[in-house]
């Protein structure tokens, strides 16, 4: 038995499925999930010593590459000095500013751990400035696992075809109003039936969750016109698309101001980090200086923080994005012409050093679209692509990651591998 197999095994008798967060556990795809041992730059090492290009990347936060020395030297260096204090740093300050400089809607923001607690935090607050109970998300739009946010929503809960969790009472959800992504009529019909019930809409802008369907302008157009209009509060969840599909996110691509924005991912480069932050007025009811309460032993980790500081500057370099989105471009484009050389159903789109790829011709623009996507063809391909030594999301509902690190060879070397994942998939149709 090789390790990875062995390893699940072991695994799954004390962690439930093997695994510390779902999708992980390639239930999806069926297999084994390869347990890592070690990652640099493109790439990760499984237990086996098998080398794997990665378009994982930890699932966004690797834009630097796995393992960048400058990240490295910048943790143990933070590391040092004393893991954690339960106490106020100076690198919180600087790296908050960071935040505000590169994020403007951003007036003052604060610091937690998981983009779970950024979304939850930040929806507790549209509550409380409010004083309204009723939320709006969108279906196939994924905001972590807290209890309000676990209705029709993307990721784990779409690759395991249940969109909504047990265990939330009917009386948290029922204040969860969730309306189809990217349909204008329907947030306006909500609005005119009840918009001073609602505390706030809820968004990723370019969904990560449901693979990757960015928002159109019309739609979101009308959802900060409409909030304007009641007041509500608008919340950007940008866990994924902060510094990812371009240094100031979805919103500097929309040209909107949300009122909050939260983050994850990225800002800890590898390390557990994430905010929620917004206008002055709404964050001053967090406490300790109003009435919501939100807090956190490990909140704003010294050494965590370090990691984020060091990856927010390399971020910042000249012609970091412009690098970042011509390597993603070509993986993007690249896959979808050998798939259409192969006659394969496929689609592929791609925003900054994001990309998502479906087994249908027809880009899917919501939840609903994307259930023509075919995920038996999905199943083959990341399976035969596997086996040749790439790594995509074990799930046909995950967006992809490039990294800085991904060079132009290495992705002509994953297009190369394609081609003969593509071949060999035709063969079987
Ligand atoms: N929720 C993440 C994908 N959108 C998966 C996180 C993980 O398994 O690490």
């Amino acid at each position: 038995m090789d390790n990875n197999s062995r390893l699940f095994e072991q695994a799954k008798k004390i962690i439930p499925g093997g695994v510390n967060s779902p999708v992980r556990a390639f239930a999806g795809v069926g297999g084994t999930p390869r347990f890592i041992q070690k990652a640099n730059g493109a790439y990760v090492w499984d237990e086996d010593q098998t080398q794997y290009i990665d378009y994982i990347g930890s699932w966004g936060p690797a834009i630097v590459g796995h393992a960048h020395p400058e990240v490295i030297a910048a943790v143990c260096a933070a590391a040092q000095e004393g893991l954690s204090f339960g106490a106020p740093t100076a690198n919180e300050i600087r790296i908050a500013e960071e935040i505000l400089h590169i994020m403007p809607s951003m007036e003052q923001v604060r610091l937690v751990s998981s983009g779970t607690e950024a979304t939850m935090s930040a929806i507790r607050l549209a509550r409380g400035f409010t004083g309204r109970d009723n939320i709006i998300k969108f279906e196939g739009c994924y905001h972590g696992h807290s209890d309000s946010l676990l209705v029709k929503a993307g990721s784990g809960l779409l690759t395991f075809g249940h969109p909504s969790s047990a265990g939330v009472p009917e009386d948290f959800s029922r204040h969860t109003i969730v309306l189809p992504y990217n349909d204008v009529e329907a947030i306006q019909q909500i609005f005119a039936q009840q918009g001073d019930t609602i505390a706030g809409v809820i968004v990723e802008p370019i969904a990560g969750n449901m693979n990757l369907i960015p928002a159109n302008r019309e739609f979101i157009q009308a959802l900060r016109s409409l909030t304007h209009q009641y007041g509500s509060v608008l919340i950007y969840d940008e866990v994924m698309t902060g510094f990812r599909v371009a240094l100031g996110g979805a919103q500097s691509l929309h040209g909107i101001t949300p009122d909050l924005t939260t983050l994850g991912k990225i800002i800890g480069g590898g390390m557990p980090v994430a905010a929620f932050g917004g206008r002055a007025d709404i964050m001053k009811c967090i406490s300790p200086l109003g009435s919501v309460y939100q807090a956190g032993t490990l909140s704003g980790n010294p050494v965590c923080v370090a990691a984020g500081l060091k990856t927010l500057e390399i971020i910042q370099r000249p012609d970091f994005y412009t690098t970042l989105s011509a390597r993603t471009k070509q993986l993007s484009e690249g896959l979808l012409a050998l798939a259409q050389q192969a006659g394969l159903p496929f689609s592929s789109r791609h925003i900054g050093g994001m990309f998502g790829f479906y087994f249908t011709d027809n880009l899917p623009d919501c939840y609903h679209d994307m259930q023509n996507a075919d995920l038996s063809l999905f199943k083959r391909f990341f399976h035969s692509m596997l086996a040749r030594g790439v790594f995509f999301a074990p799930s046909a509902f995950e967006a992809g990651f490039v990294s800085i690190a991904h060079s132009p060879v290495i992705i002509a070397d994953t297009l190369g591998l394609a081609a003969e994942s593509f071949t060999e998939m035709t063969r079987g149709i």
